[in-house]
């Protein structure tokens, strides 16, 4: 007989915005999923892929036991066995070529699995390998590296909440749920904080949701941040329209901005990124005039040229207008899951942002605030010599869609000695890995919202705007009859079979007995503003607010300043303004581009998560490439055409679809479709992959070695057109 339905309080982890929501459960399976109204952040909200997590967790195209590669392609291998070969191959590896032969690359699920990401840093520690690279590396890695430079402000940045005006520079966090805004619920946050009069800025190629609600929105051409972000602080300065106290007291740096930001004239910047003069006098007077509020960047401008300068510019905005919290003010989040902060109002001391650690053997990269860079990993892979790595794991990573330069990531793959994939699915990677060792997913195993807490530290205006915490419990039990192993699981597990001690969060492991998630979590929160049991007694998550922490005031005899004119950065700025303003992005002259690719973030999936779920995928299976119906009339292109969308270091197809959304000039397409080349032409069912489109080599940030991942210069040609819609 069929049980009752049973509800139970969980988080979501389709997306790293942790959604409180409800889980009904009918005979041991979760069924439905609807937001939790009682949850003191979201307040019920959930979108379209949380709802899926039922068909994410029955997906009959999901792996339940771990898979080896052979030579009738994947088979299923027990979970024990499958280590017991790993370490084999990995103890052959280690004592032939040194422990760096081996390298971790934790992406998007390593987050929501704090364990995970913890355990294989232990396991490479005992190891003795420096080579972890994670995928912030190659997502915004500007955004540490331009906080070492300028310097960060110990109680942190004004909060949304009570600002006035907001500029977001190519983010689209209503959509993303993903920082500009604090991504908890942001469409709602968005609404009401327009409700209360908030000045709404967005410097977008694309009229984005939120671009629709900004009182300004500069539909800039792509790549030209740093040109706009100068601009503006040029005019803040020309126009005195700066915090000239908290410039005397705090900040250093001054005249040097002053004089490198001179060459951006409102018309220099006008006619270079192609925006109305008019608009950006009002942005910046807006910005700066209001009384508090934020600069913040996205993904957008991080891919473009220059993202640590972009960084850099956002920052130096801010500390212009002295957006930072002062003396006495309440800290909008002291943390829960982690030590209180109850920060000073000064100028932290400056971190190194690069040159230290270890050196990777192209490009003269170094590890650096962002981290070790991914996009030299695949060189890394290739490069024969002392210090080849040879075994990767990908932990809850897709590298043969989400790292730049495909075809250099497709050799690679095909080069590794040890390919291991910590995935749900037979993705573009897992189909190429040796072993594919599936987890289990987010509402089999406990959860804790700390990771939202821990981005604090990654750039500005991140994570949880309160101070929430929540804990879930293991709701269901993975399918029966599966073999599925937590990713902290599989290196506890590899380090028991080579005869490594772990220290987890400093803590030595008994490596006899394994721990549990639970315990591991503890651990996590050692030391924790409120202790993880107590946080267990809220399952619905709870705001513990303490009006009693607020910022305090600097310490006597303090000299550390914010420094708005970092000598790498002026030079960066000179250069920028030495470039010849052309139409074409300062690319070969012997090469003309028509349009600019873009990068952007879609709805219904997550990165190359979410496809093989129907409802996810009912408006599109591919991922189209957007552009102005002016554009298409121009080529004589009609919307489900195909294209060849070429760089100057590959092409790719595309389908294009109208949108007037999209500036002319302008192609934008999300990132993460598509698979190896031999699945081109599947372009209708699987997408494209521009990742392809760019080259490691060229255009890249020589300190964080981020490459050109948007405002890439692309010309557009019809394609084959009898290539199949199915
Ligand atoms: N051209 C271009 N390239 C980009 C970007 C861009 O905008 N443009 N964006 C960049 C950015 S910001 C990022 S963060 C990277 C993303 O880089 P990746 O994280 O490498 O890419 P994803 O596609 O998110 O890969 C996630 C993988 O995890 C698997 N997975 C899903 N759920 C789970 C789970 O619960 N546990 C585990 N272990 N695995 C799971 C999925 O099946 C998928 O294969 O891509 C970057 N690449
Ligand atoms: N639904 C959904 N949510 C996601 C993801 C997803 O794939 N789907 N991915 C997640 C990941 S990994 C991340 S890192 C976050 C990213 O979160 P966001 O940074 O908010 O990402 P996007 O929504 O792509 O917004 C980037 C914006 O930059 C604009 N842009 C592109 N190039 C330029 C440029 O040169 N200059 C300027 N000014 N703007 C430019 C694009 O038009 C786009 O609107 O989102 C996360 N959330
Ligand atoms: S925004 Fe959607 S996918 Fe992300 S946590 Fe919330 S419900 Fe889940
Ligand atoms: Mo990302």
């Amino acid at each position: 007989m069929a049980n009752e339905p049973e509800e139970h309080l969980a988080i979501c982890r389709f997306c790293h915005a942790f959604c409180g929501i409800r889980v009904t459960v009918e005979n041991g399976r979760a069924v439905k999923i609807i937001g939790d109204r009682d949850n003191p952040l979201y307040h019920g909200y959930t979108c379209v892929k949380g709802r899926q997590l039922p068909a994410q967790h029955y997906n009959p195209e999901r792996l339940l036991q771990p898979h080896k590669r052979s030579a009738e392609g994947h088979v299923p291998i027990a979970s024990a066995r499958a280590l017991d070969e790993i370490a084999r191959r990995l103890t052959e590896l280690v004592d032939a070529h040194g422990p760096r032969s081996v390298a971790t690359y934790a992406a998007t699920y390593a987050f929501p699995y704090p364990a995970g990401g913890a355990m294989a840093n232990a396991f490479m520690d005992a190891l003795g390998s420096p080579m972890r690279f994670v995928s912030g590396s190659i997502d915004q890695p500007g955004k540490p590296v331009a906080v070492a430079l300028h310097g960060r402000w110990h109680a942190g940045p004004q909060a949304f909440a009570d600002s006035d005006t907001w500029m977001l520079v190519g983010a689209n966090p209503v959509v993303s749920k993903w920082g500009g805004i604090p991504q908890y619920n942001p469409g709602k946050r968005l609404h009401d904080a327009l409700k209360q009069g908030m000045k709404l800025i967005v410097i977008d190629p694309r009229r984005t949701e939120c671009a629709e609600k900004a009182l300004i929105h500069l539909q800039c051409k792509p790549g030209e941040d740093p040109t706009i972000l100068a601009g503006i602080a040029n005019i803040i300065i020309g126009e005195k329209l700066y915090d000239e106290a908290f410039m005397q007291a705090e900040v250093e740096g001054f005249e040097a901005l002053q004089a490198a930001v001179a060459p951006f004239t409102p018309a220099y910047v006008a006619r270079r990124a192609d925006v109305p003069r008019d608009q950006l006098l009002a942005a910046a007077r807006t910005f700066a005039g209001a009384r508090r509020g934020m600069t913040t960047a996205g993904t957008g401008p991080n891919m473009a040229p220059r993202g640590t300068l972009t960084e850099y510019l956002v920052l130096v905005i801010n500390t212009l207008c002295g957006r930072w919290l002062r003396a006495g003010e309440p800290m909008p989040n002291p943390f829960v899951l982690l030590p209180e902060r109850r920060g000073r109002a000064q100028a932290e001391p400056k971190p190194p942002a690069w040159g230290y650690g270890e050196q990777l053997r192209v490009r003269d990269l170094t590890d650096n605030a962002g981290g070790l860079s991914a996009a030299a990993l695949a060189d890394e892979i290739l490069l024969p010599g002392e210090g080849q790595v040879k075994a990767l794991f990908s932990i809850g990573g897709n590298p043969m869609t989400a790292w730049p330069d495909q075809l250099k990531t497709h050799q690679a793959m095909q080069a590794l000695k040890l390919n291991v994939s910590l995935d749900i699915k037979m993705s573009a990677t897992a189909k190429m890995a040796d072993y594919v060792v599936p987890p289990k997913l987010g509402l089999e195993a406990p959860a804790i919202s700390q990771p939202n807490e821990g981005i604090w530290f990654y750039g500005a205006s991140t994570g949880f705007p309160e101070p929430y915490a929540m804990y879930q419990p293991k709701i269901v039990d993975p399918p029966g009859g599966s073999d599925l192993l937590e990713e902290w699981e599989v290196f506890y597990g590899l380090a028991q079979r080579m005869g490594l001690e772990l220290t987890f969060a400093g803590e030595r492991l008994d490596m006899h007995s394994a721990p549990s998630t639970d315990a591991l979590f503890e651990l996590l929160c050692r030391g924790s503003r409120i202790p993880l049991d107590e946080v267990k007694q809220h399952p619905h998550g709870h705001i513990w607010n303490d009006p009693s922490i607020t910022v305090l005031p600097k310490s006597p005899d303090w000299t550390e300043k914010l420094d708005v004119g970092n000598p790498f950065m002026m030079s960066d700025l000179a250069e920028v303004s030495s470039e010849p303003v052309t139409d074409h992005g300062g690319y070969a002259a012997d090469m003309t581009f028509t349009h600019r690719l873009v990068s952007r973030r879609l709805n219904d999936v997550y990165n190359s998560s979410g496809r093989d779920i129907p409802k996810l995928v009912r408006n599109h299976r591919y991922n189209p490439a957007f552009m102005n119906p002016n554009d298409l009339e121009a080529l004589d292109l009609h919307a489900g055409d195909v294209v060849e969308i070429s760089s100057d270091h590959a092409t790719i197809l595309g389908v294009v679809e109208e949108a007037d959304d999209v500036r002319p000039g302008v192609v934008s397409m999300a990132h993460s479709f598509g698979d190896a080349p031999e699945f081109d032409r599947k372009v209708f069912t699987i997408g494209s992959n521009t990742g392809r489109l760019t080259s490691v080599e060229r255009d890249y940030d020589p300190r964080t070695g981020m490459p050109r991942m948007s405002a890439i210069p692309v010309n557009i040609r019809r394609g084959d057109q009898r290539i199949a819609r199915e």
